[in-house]
């Protein structure tokens, strides 16, 4: 399969208004049967279906006949049927292959996963199951009938027959392949109900292996709330009798929105105070809303092409954070969203890797499910939603689902839509969507004569196969401050559209100070000069949280990066650090965020966007003297938040019992820099939930004491693999940078590092990526490391292998020995024999 180029779209040539499917569950021979009812267009033209060599083609019939097989061709990833052997009018195309699902170790199409058979079909899976057109746009009800003595079955839609060793299922939506999903197993549900707005009982289940139950109630409540939080804000409601989730162990990503049946990764439906952590029942209840949003913004109204993909998972992604908003803290969200957008986002954007929210060429859509498609596709709209206003936004989303319902739509009518039901001209805007890069934003100030006056410029550095880009249209929210800590304006949306204007406050009394990018209104980098005292100001002052704690943001980042290169600084962020912390108006949850450092991957990337080269030793070294610094100075403070935010009585996930935890657990972190790890250990003893044990063992293990704790937690949850997966990752997380290599090298060789297991693998392979300074080590262990993984997991899974690549993706910021290091380890895969085209695809971008 070469290249595919979004230009290149045309609309299938035949129309399909059925899918049979009449399968024959069997770990090595599962026999699959498929009827198509195709209608040709008016020229004749051949039938090309999706479907390789995995599939054990055994009969094929057009109207109950076999066609002379000279005009029957295969290549490895299609079968071709001749326009001379097909009938003019509507006709169904029969045929019956058999697969493996047992060798299936690349989670792709049916496999199966601790004895439990599932399917995963987004993107292009459906094509190991059966011949198919396995594209968006080729939408059809299906009819399912699965045969197996498992005790479960299930399929999209409604349940229409249940009997020993058969079900049948037929879903009345039309739908793409993608959105197909098969189960069976021996599996238990935790069940609830749901009546919708107007009056439809849905039956829920929440499917788990037999002994989980009591750890599936939390995203059965979280499933409920999504349900209606999407008919109260969007007028959204469910449109089947029954709606299924399944936990399964083996699995590529977090979760899929196949028609009424989601098949989750079982760590983001599993959690029990003692086994999960408060950020997990965070993101398990974002997760189940993420996918059940998807029914109407993804799954009625699906993406024409793979190119559109932000299309649906934008827009998804944007409403399951408005669900979270709303439910939880919402100034805490956006700080929380932002953080992650930096982190991976602005990172990909940084490096070889960095594509538009609409990528135009892919050789593999697999490796674009990726941080700018999602998170900033979810920023892209919220800029959207800031330019047309609350109103603007909720008339557009209403004549997007009126319009498009039932369709397989673009980013043009999505745009369309917004321009139709606002007015307004959406063609620059439109350059969010096709240009990749973030702006850079610099903004200047002038005073006189009681006007303030900010001059912005913007500019978007080159990225591959992208050297010039034109202004882009920048909603920038600004409010003024005054002398005196009172806001002298409120939040105005300023619109830039050129590549340098200026905007005028008029009729001010004294020179007030900016808060600029205020819930940060765009995804840019804003520079501007500003001095320790007025970020200071502003953290003290600002009534905007988001631009709050950015200013303590930019304080903690202005000291780390001249400590990282040998200049003392950081007296002024202690300080102010101080006040904050001590506020006790202010949210825990904020206070606790204002506390946790930048991490040393988020100093490497600011550092970089200077035009320093990164020394990750020199970073890791300055944010532990910073938080030492922290600890000394605030010593008394620390130690009574951490007595005081003690939340004693039963657990409770919710956003207040978190955010106390929070803030205690970021006291301890600075605590353990002085304390030597005393409070920790006592901590992880006694504590009774998971979020306070592993942060206590977090900090033992920095501090090389962790021996005890790590055989306390594998002594209990051994044989629990996702607090397993907890244990290694942490390991090599938290280990010092020096160890990071031999402590991940040690843990590859036990037995129980089942890396076929993506959660396993991700947990080791991911948590080495995540120790910056341990990775990056200069002698080109981490990468040599890496790199030998990502060779053995290619060859098994290559979707796995291809992502976890991305670890590599910043590799060119670094110094010579290390570029040197880098370039070697992805040379040496990408001269693998046999390697996948995921894999090949992702290293020959890195080193283009
Ligand atoms: N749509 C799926 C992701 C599929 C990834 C395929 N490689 C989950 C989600 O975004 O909700
Ligand atoms: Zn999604």
């Amino acid at each position: 399969q070469p290249v595919q180029h979004l230009a290149d779209y045309r609309p299938y040539p035949f129309t399909l208004s059925g899918t049979h499917l009449d399968v024959t569950l069997a770990p090595r021979g599962t026999i699959v049967r498929a009827r198509l009812e195709l209608v040709p267009g008016a020229l004749p033209v051949d039938l090309v279906l999706d479907g390789g060599r995995g599939l054990d083609l055994r009969a094929l019939t057009i109207d109950g006949h076999a066609p002379d097989p000279a005009h029957i061709r295969r290549d490895d990833e299609t079968l071709t049927i001749a326009a001379a052997a097909l009938p003019s009018a509507p006709f169904a195309l029969e045929t019956e292959v058999a697969i493996d699902p047992q060798d299936n170790t690349a989670f792709e199409g049916l496999y199966l996963s601790g004895g439990i058979f599932c399917t995963q079909c987004e993107a292009e899976g459906f094509r190991h199951i059966t011949f198919y057109p396995d594209r968006p746009d080729v939408m059809t009800t299906f009819r399912v009938i699965i045969r197996s003595d498992m005790p479960v079955l299930l399929s999209n839609g409604n349940p229409v027959r249940q009997e020993p060793g058969l079900a049948e299922w037929h879903d009345p939506w039309p739908k793409p392949a993608y959105l197909f999903a098969l189960v069976a197993g021996d599996l238990v549900a935790v069940s609830d109900r749901f009546t919708t707005r107007s009056g439809r009982d849905v039956a829920l289940n929440v499917w788990v292996r037999p002994g989980d139950q009591d750890r599936a109630g939390f995203a059965m409540e979280s499933l409920i709330k999504s349900m209606r939080w999407d008919e109260d804000v969007y007028g959204r409601e469910y449109d089947l009798d029954v709606f299924n989730i399944v936990a399964v162990d083996d699995f590529n990503m977090g979760a899929m929105e196949n028609k009424g049946l989601n098949i989750f990764n079982s760590k983001l439906v599993l959690a029990s105070p003692d086994t999960a952590t408060d950020t997990d029942y965070e993101r398990i209840e974002a997760v189940i809303a993420h996918e059940y949003f998807h029914n109407w913004t993804g799954n009625r109204i699906t993406c024409r092409d793979w190119f559109q993909l932000c299309l649906k998972e934008g827009l998804t992604v944007f409403r399951d954070q408005q669900f979270t908003s709303d439910l939880r803290s919402a100034a805490v969200k956006r700080i929380e969203d932002v953080q992650t957008l930096r982190a991976r986002q602005f990172r990909e954007d940084q490096g070889p890797l960095a594509h538009p929210p609409r990528p135009d060429r892919y050789e593999e859509i697999n490796n674009f499910y990726t941080a700018t498609v999602y998170e900033k596709g979810a920023e892209v709209i919220g800029m959207l939603k800031r330019l047309v206003g609350d109103e603007g936004y909720a008339r557009a989303l209403d004549l997007y689902f009126d319009r498009h319902d039932g369709d397989a739509a673009t980013i043009e009518d999505w745009l369309l839509v917004f321009e139709d039901a606002t007015g307004r001209d959406l063609s620059q805007f439109k350059r969010w969507y096709t240009d990749a890069g973030t702006p850079m934003l610099t903004m200047e100030e002038a005073w006189q004569d009681g006007t303030l006056t900010l001059t912005f410029a913007q500019s978007t550095p080159p990225t591959p196969g992208q050297p010039a880009k034109p202004a882009r249209v920048i909603p920038i929210a600004v409010g003024l401050i005054g002398p005196n800590g009172d806001e002298v304006a409120p939040t105005r949306v300023l619109e830039m559209t050129e590549a340098q204007q200026s905007f005028a406050f008029e009729g001010l009394g004294a020179r007030p100070v900016a808060s600029v990018l205020r819930g940060f209104s765009a995804p840019v980098m804003l520079r501007r000069q500003m001095d320790d005292a007025t970020r200071a100001f502003l953290l003290a002052h600002d009534t905007d949280p988001f631009a709050r704690w950015e200013a303590g943001r930019e304080l903690a980042l202005s000291a780390l990066t001249d400590l990282s290169q040998g200049r003392d600084a950081g007296a002024d962020y202690i300080t102010a650090i101080g006040a904050l912390a001590a506020d006790d108006a202010a949210d825990p949850a904020f206070r606790a965020l204002c506390l946790t450092l930048p991490g040393e991957e988020e100093i490497a990337t600011r550092l970089a966007s200077l035009g320093v080269t990164p020394d990750p030793d020199a970073i890791h070294a300055a944010r532990d003297d910073l938080a030492r610094r922290i600890a000394v100075a605030h010593q008394d403070l620390l130690a009574r938040l951490f007595d005081d935010m003690a939340v004693t009585g039963p657990y409770s996930p919710d956003a207040q019992a978190a955010a106390g935890r929070s803030l205690r657990i970021a006291a301890l972190g600075l605590l353990g820099r002085i304390d030597g790890g005393d409070r920790a250990e006592v901590l992880f003893g006694i504590a009774g939930n998971m979020t306070e044990r592993m942060a206590a063992l977090a900090v033992l293990l920095r501090l090389g004491r962790g021996e005890a704790a790590l055989r306390i937690l594998h002594d209990e949850f051994g044989d629990n693999r996702l607090v397993m997966d907890k244990w290694f990752s942490v390991q090599v997380m938290a280990a010092p940078p020096d160890q990071a290599v031999a402590v991940a090298r040690r843990l590859a060789g036990r037995k129980d590092f089942d890396w076929k297991n993506p959660n396993r693998f991700r947990a080791l392979l991911g948590g080495l990526a995540a120790n910056h300074a341990g990775f990056h080590a200069a002698d080109g262990s981490g990468y040599a490391f890496t790199a030998d993984w990502l060779m053995r997991m290619d060859a098994a899974n290559p979707q796995i292998a291809a992502r976890m690549s991305t670890a590599f993706e910043t590799w060119p910021r670094y110094d010579a020995t290390r570029r040197g290091h880098a370039q070697a380890a992805l040379e040496q895969i990408g001269i693998l024999e046999g390697l996948s085209r995921n894999t090949r695809e992702m290293i020959s971008r890195m080193i283009a």
